[in-house]
């Protein structure tokens, strides 16, 4: 096991569901630490930036316009496997296929409007953490 580091964003439809400290709770539990945290609401181009891999994709005006469409809360979380612990406690990308008991089952209506952000790989989370947060940010425990 190996302590790692990921980046989360609760989404605009769970941040205007008022669950934030909900989510915050399944880190929490799971043993995950926030290491940083900050609510913004994501420019055009932050949105587009953030989400450069799916540029081709159908959805990605989609993406952008719902990611703008109000504050999100974004968090870098600290913990043993931190990154696979955190797409665990999300659940699958469509919460209708999602786990019971995850956050996307528990509070996403739909593929577009799905909650939560997780980085995918250790690799991708370097880059997404570096994307909103200095290093001298991260108040880590590892520090
Ligand atoms: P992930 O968020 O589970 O890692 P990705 O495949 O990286 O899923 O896609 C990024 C985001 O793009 C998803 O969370 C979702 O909001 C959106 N998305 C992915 N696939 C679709 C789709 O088929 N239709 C609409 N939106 C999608």
């Amino acid at each position: 096991m190996a302590t790692e580091r990921t980046l989360s964003i609760i989404k605009p439809d769970a941040v205007a569901k008022n669950v934030i400290g909900e989510i915050y709770s399944r880190f929490e539990k799971a043993g995950l630490r926030i290491v940083a945290a900050r609510m913004i609401h994501l420019s055009q181009e932050q949105a587009e930036g953030f989400y450069a891999e799916h540029k081709e994709r159908p959805f990605f005006g989609d993406l952008v316009s719902f990611m703008t469409s109000g504050p999100v809360m974004i968090q870098v979380l600290e913990g043993e496997d931190a990154v696979i612990k955190n797409r665990d406690l999300m659940g699958a990308t469509n919460p209708a296929q999602a786990d019971a008991g995850t956050i996307r089952a528990d509070f996403a209506q739909s593929i577009d409007e799905n909650a939560v952000h997780g980085s995918d790989s250790v690799e991708s989370a370097a880059r997404e953490v570096a994307f909103f947060f200095t290093e001298d940010q991260l108040c880590s425990r590892t520090r």
